[in-house]
């Protein structure tokens, strides 16, 4: 794309999610409706819905030739990934933003060709928007971002999908040994903005392509790896065990997780 319809989408992508950032934070001045989807733990509200729904408005008059993959359902089915594929969790962290009000994302991707694009992670609650892609770098709302230390497993902190750590998936309680320690922040997009400011080196969890194609973008564009845990690369149309890493982490870990 060129530089000039980069920027033209870039300024539509972070208008949209200004709007639906001021959708939320109306919705949760009300009652929330939140319903189990796969099991009491996997919930969802009406707010997901209703902002999946805006976004993905907003992207069918911007770029009506687009395919659009929603975690909510209000996109379209996907088969393959040519022309211009957006991403979309309208809300990343839905536990969190039931019981917290707090630590949760707005997060979209556009891959063109299977390519990523762009990525955007949105801290709701701290209004932040962690924006950028392999032609522009990595923002922090308007500051640029600079790519974070390449630290080793043990000179970091890790985080982890908290029930694979409890039943021990793979190995996964040997990598948070071999780190600095452990911490869970129960948001794929916060986990994300975590790994790109260098907070933490290493981020292992099963997840969907709504849940790791804007962070995996972000990661790669700042010299980090998104990758399966056995060094794979990512299905943009399937569920895989993600880890996003610093080079090193991720040497150090593959041994590890077996
Ligand atoms: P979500 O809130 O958009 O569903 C911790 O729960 C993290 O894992 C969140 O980023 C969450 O995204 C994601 N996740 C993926 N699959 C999940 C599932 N089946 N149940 C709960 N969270 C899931
Ligand atoms: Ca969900
Ligand atoms: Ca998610
Ligand atoms: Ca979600």
């Amino acid at each position: 794309m060129n530089e000039a319809e980069l920027h033209r989408v870039n300024r539509a992508v972070k208008q949209w999610l200004q709007a639906s950032r001021s959708f939320i934070l109306g919705k949760m001045q009300q009652n929330l409706n939140v319903s189990e989807k796969t099991s009491r733990k996997d919930l969802v509200t009406n707010v997901d819905k209703e902002n999946e729904k805006l976004l993905i408005n907003k992207i069918r008059t911007f770029a009506p030739k687009s395919q659009i993959l929603g975690e909510e359902g209000f996109g379209d089915q996907i088969k393959q990934t040519s022309g211009w594929v957006w991403v979309v969790d309208p809300i990343d962290g839905t536990m969190n933003f039931v019981k917290q009000h707090d630590h949760f994302a707005i997060m979209i991707a556009l891959y063109i060709d299977g390519e990523g694009v762009l990525g955007y992670v949105y801290d709701v609650m701290n209004d932040v928007i962690y924006s950028g892609g392999p032609q522009i770098g990595v923002f922090k709302n308007d500051e640029p971002l600079s790519a974070p230390a390449n630290l080793n497993l043990r000179d970091g902190l890790v985080s982890v999908s908290a029930p694979m750590l409890v039943h021990n998936y793979k190995n996964l309680q040997a990598v948070v040994e071999a780190s600095s320690g452990l911490r869970v922040y129960g948001s794929a997009g916060i986990e994300m903005i975590h790994l790109l400011t260098g907070e933490i080196v290493a981020y292992l969890s099963y997840l969907k392509p709504w849940d790791f194609g804007a962070g995996k973008i972000l990661a790669e564009s700042l010299g980090l790896t998104a990758t399966t845990v056995d060094g794979q690369a990512l299905d943009m149309l399937s569920s895989d065990f993600v880890m996003v890493a610093t080079v090193k982490a991720q040497q150090d870990i593959l041994p590890i997780i077996g």
